[in-house]
């Protein structure tokens, strides 16, 4: 994809990028859209869709019409939610303006965008990764059933024996990152699919940037099926245990070159 281009074309030079990860969400994009422009603050989205057999892209090009500011990344196929939001944290970043501030929201609306006000308030107090958090006070579930909350709190006090810090809701996708935090470890991500939230935070902390959470109310999606699958769950489970098995034994290798 000839992004120069594209960019000739557009309004790309936005202060807050937006990464809208699909995969049909036909019933959602729309909508969405056209809620996160009403907001009226300086945006550019970016949509990553894998060729959705629903016909999601046709709807964002439609869009595309009426506002200037959206790019559209198609892949040809289904290739996961880490590489999607890598991809999307890459083409931001080579823009000829790239944004101060990146947020990424499922595109389902389980994520509120009248949250993004306050997760770049934040980002412009000084934070470089802004979670918005469930579990924290004031945070909510709604139209979850008890086995995806017990899912989702086992994930999170998995991601704690990797990060070693108690964040409450690490596994939560809507977030806002500095464009500075996104340059220092863009190259070191290799999720595939929703370990991304762990790996972005781990990658956050190592390099010692400042990680807030803000408390969020989450709504199950009302339209269209999630995508995380046992698959999905097993590529999480397996990035946890790698990660801690490489801890470990570059702890044991430092020990023993000291002793
Ligand atoms: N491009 C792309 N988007 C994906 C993929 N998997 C999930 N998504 C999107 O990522 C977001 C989160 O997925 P979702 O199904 O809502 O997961 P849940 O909230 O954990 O149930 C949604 O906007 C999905 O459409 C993928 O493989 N590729
Ligand atoms: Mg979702």
């Amino acid at each position: 994809m000839n992004l120069q281009s594209i960019e000739g074309n557009l309004k790309l030079d936005s202060e807050i990028g937006i990464i809208l990860p699909t995969y049909c969400e036909a019933a959602n994009i729309e909508k969405l859209i056209c809620e996160i422009e009403s907001l009226n603050l300086n945006t550019s989205i970016l949509v990553i869709d894998d060729s959705s057999p629903d016909g999601t892209v046709q709807i964002v090009r439609k869009l595309q019409k009426k506002y200037s500011n959206i790019l559209i990344l198609e892949r040809p196929c289904k290739k996961g939610l880490g590489t999607a939001i890598t991809e999307g944290f890459k083409t931001l970043l080579s823009l000829k303006h790239p944004p101060k501030y990146v947020v990424t929201m499922d595109a389902d609306f389980s994520h509120n965008p009248r949250d993004i006000p306050r997760l770049v308030q934040l980002a412009k107090k000084g934070y470089d990764l802004i979670i918005g958090g469930r579990y924290c006070a004031g945070g909510r579930t709604e139209r979850w059933g008890p086995m995806r909350v017990l899912i989702s709190r086992v994930a999170n006090m998995f991601a704690w024996t990797v990060l070693g810090a108690r964040i409450p809701d690490c596994t939560s996708g809507l977030r806002c990152y500095s464009s500075r935090l996104l340059q220092g470890i863009v190259n070191n991500l290799h999720s595939e699919t929703y370990e991304i939230q762990i790996e972005t935070v781990r990658q956050a902390i190592k390099r010692g940037f400042h990680v807030a959470e803000i408390p969020i109310t989450f709504a199950n999606r009302k339209s269209g099926k999630s995508k995380l699958t046992f698959n999905e769950i097993r590529q999480f489970v397996s990035y946890i245990v790698k990660t801690k098995l490489e801890d470990c034994f570059r702890k044991f290798c430092t020990a023993s070159t000291y002793k």
